[in-house]
């Protein structure tokens, strides 16, 4: 038993660099090797993804509008802005206790680009490349929805997908989609990156059963 405590310890620099290695491979954080301790986790769904600079963000608002749009940092920034501070929930069981967040709330967005009648749904894509959410036009429109600019009350960083990402506060965090680069109002609700695998689009955080139907590759 002592030389089984004794290779733990001794492999435990190894298993740091396991979770790194598996948060990469599994980035819905299934494969929970260590507690987060209140602490963030890191995830993307691609290897690499682009930096951004201020200057170079840009946001586009376009599908079922009236007029389509596209959005600068500084642009997002001299919108008025919304702060939120709430409980970060991720589906597999971490969460990280009241986190502030502040951005431009979506529904003025929406209300900006002119939302045509036979909308009913909204679809957010990322400059990963790879990733993608929906809500519907209801829950886009609520008032804890953000298009986020700052979290922790610091300018987004590129980890939690910086310059501007989604931020949905009542559901679990995959649904905050990061590295946000354009926003389309399309007719129905088209499942995003990880409810094409079996999570639910409608993800409420204590109502969904994205938990116990979360898929376990
Ligand atoms: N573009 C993109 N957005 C994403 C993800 C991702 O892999 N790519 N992962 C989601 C999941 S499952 C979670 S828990 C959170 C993690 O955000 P964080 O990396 O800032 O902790 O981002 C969500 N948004
Ligand atoms: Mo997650």
């Amino acid at each position: 038993m002592l030389g089984l405590g004794a290779a733990g310890v001794a492999a435990a620099p190894l298993l740091q660099r396991g979770v790194d290695a598996v948060a990469s491979r599994d980035p819905t954080g299934l494969t929970d090797v260590l507690p987060a301790g209140g602490a963030f986790r890191y995830y993307s769904v691609v290897a690499s993804v682009p930096h951004k600079s201020p200057h170079d963000y840009r946001l586009r608002v376009d599908g079922l509008v009236e007029r389509p749009a596209t959005y600068s940092l500084a642009d997002l920034r001299a919108e008025p802005q919304t702060r939120l501070v709430r409980d970060v929930q991720c589906v597999t069981g971490w969460r990280v206790p009241d986190t502030p967040f502040e951005g431009v709330r979506l529904s003025r967005l929406l209300d900006a680009a002119g939302v045509r009648p036979e909308a009913g749904a909204v679809r957010f894509t990322c400059f990963d490349g790879a990733y993608s959410e929906s809500l519907t036009l209801e829950q886009a429109r609520r008032d804890d929805v953000l298009v986020a600019l700052r979290m922790q009350d610091k300018p987004l960083g590129h980890a939690h997908g910086g310059p501007v990402r989604l931020y949905v506060a009542p559901m679990y965090f995959y649904k905050s989609a990061k590295w946000l680069s354009g926003i389309t109002v399309t007719a129905d609700v088209q499942p995003g990156y990880w409810e094409q695998e079996g999570y639910d689009v409608d993800a409420w955080v204590g109502r969904s059963n994205s938990r116990d139907d979360a898929p376990t590759t």
